[in-house]
């Protein structure tokens, strides 16, 4: 068997560093190399090797994939729907160019693998609100969700064109707390955990009857693993696959802290997030990555709620 050789780039973001944590457990530490623009996330200190690599300069990119003799990578980095809308041009910039990098390498280098996210942020205002599903009607309205959807059909590109074996989760939003979250819209429901633990109370920027697809980390990273494991002949979608957890609302998981925290009270203060939130679908269908490679959840709100508080008191 030949010995992969992965290349993590955005390692040090919250997919990131679980991520190349749990490569790193099944590969060998030395076989994962962690990447990123900014420095080495503290939690993979002295746990592998760290290369420090911008996306955008596919001269260098291309340097290190042939000198770590470099078989897989997995494309992190990106700037997500929040901080997109601050910055367009960047967003779509980071988020075409650097994908095109990795793909037009893979293929020259012929690499065995390649994964890239995509985000329930493709979906828009028209695609149905409840169990969307795989294929639908797509019309973003956020530059992070448009260039999402262009994405996925560069990878389905590179794929059929040239045989390019990209693979693809479109992730809902993701709750965890060994990194912090980069940017996003979903991301009230990682600081809610924190702030009710130190605060007692959390101001929300969307309203309380706001449902998301969301999903523990966990279930994200195994999900990841699963897809990419996977043999070629069982991954029938080369755009992206649809994957689901679960959905809920402020209000709701306010409700599931309460339960260990009786004190702890929320408000609301919706801002230009509410109408990112608003565009997209409240849940998802994920039959077809449950056909094609077995995909199922293990964490839903309460036993999520449960390990955030546990592990961030
Ligand atoms: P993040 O912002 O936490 O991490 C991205 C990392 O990329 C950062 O560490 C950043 O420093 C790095 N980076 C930025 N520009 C770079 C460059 N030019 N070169 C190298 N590294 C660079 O993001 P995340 O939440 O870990 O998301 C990772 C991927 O998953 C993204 O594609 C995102 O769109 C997708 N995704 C995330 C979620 C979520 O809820 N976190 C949901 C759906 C999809
Ligand atoms: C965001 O809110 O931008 C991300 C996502 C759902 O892609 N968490």
């Amino acid at each position: 068997m030949v010995k992969d050789k992965i290349l993590v780039i955005g390692a040090s973001g919250q997919i990131g560093v679980e991520l190349t944590m749990a490569l790193r457990k099944i590969y060998g530490n030395a076989n994962v190399i962690a990447s990123d623009l900014r420095e080495q996330n503290p939690l993979l200190e002295g746990t592998g090797p760290y290369v420090s690599l911008d996306v955008m300069n596919k001269e260098m990119l291309h340097v290190q994939v042939i000198r770590q003799n470099v078989t897989q990578i997995y494309l992190l980095a990106a700037i997500l729907s929040a901080t997109g809308e601050k910055n367009p041009n960047l967003a779509w910039n980071l988020n075409m160019q650097g994908l095109l990098n990795v793909l037009d390498i893979a293929r020259e280098e012929k690499l065995h693998k390649v994964y890239w996210p995509s985000s329930i942020a493709v979906f828009g205002p028209t695609s149905p609100k409840i169990n969307c599903p795989q294929q639908t009607i797509i019309e973003p309205i956020t530059v992070y969700g448009i260039s999402k959807y262009a994405g996925e059909f560069w990878c389905n590109y590179f794929n059929q064109r040239f045989g390019v074996d990209v693979r693809s989760l479109r992730y809902p939003g993701l709750i965890s707390y060994k990194s912090a979250p980069g940017g996003g819209t979903t991301d009230y429901a990682i600081e809610i955990y924190q702030q009710a633990l130190d605060e007692k109370k959390y101001e929300c920027f969307l309203n309380e009857d706001t449902y998301l697809p969301m999903m523990y980390m966990p279930d994200a990273i195994r999900a990841t693993i699963e897809l990419m494991e996977a043999p070629a002949e069982k991954i029938s979608v080369r755009t992206s696959y649809n994957i689901s957890a679960m959905s809920f609302s402020p209000k709701e998981i306010a409700g599931s802290i309460k339960q260990h925290i009786p004190e702890f009270k929320i408000s609301y203060k919706p801002d230009y997030r509410q109408t990112i939130a608003n565009s997209w679908p409240q849940s998802i269908d994920d039959v077809v990555a449950q056909k094609d490679w077995n995909w199922k959840p293990e964490y839903d709100l309460n036993k999520m709620t449960a390990d955030m508080i546990e592990n961030l008191k």
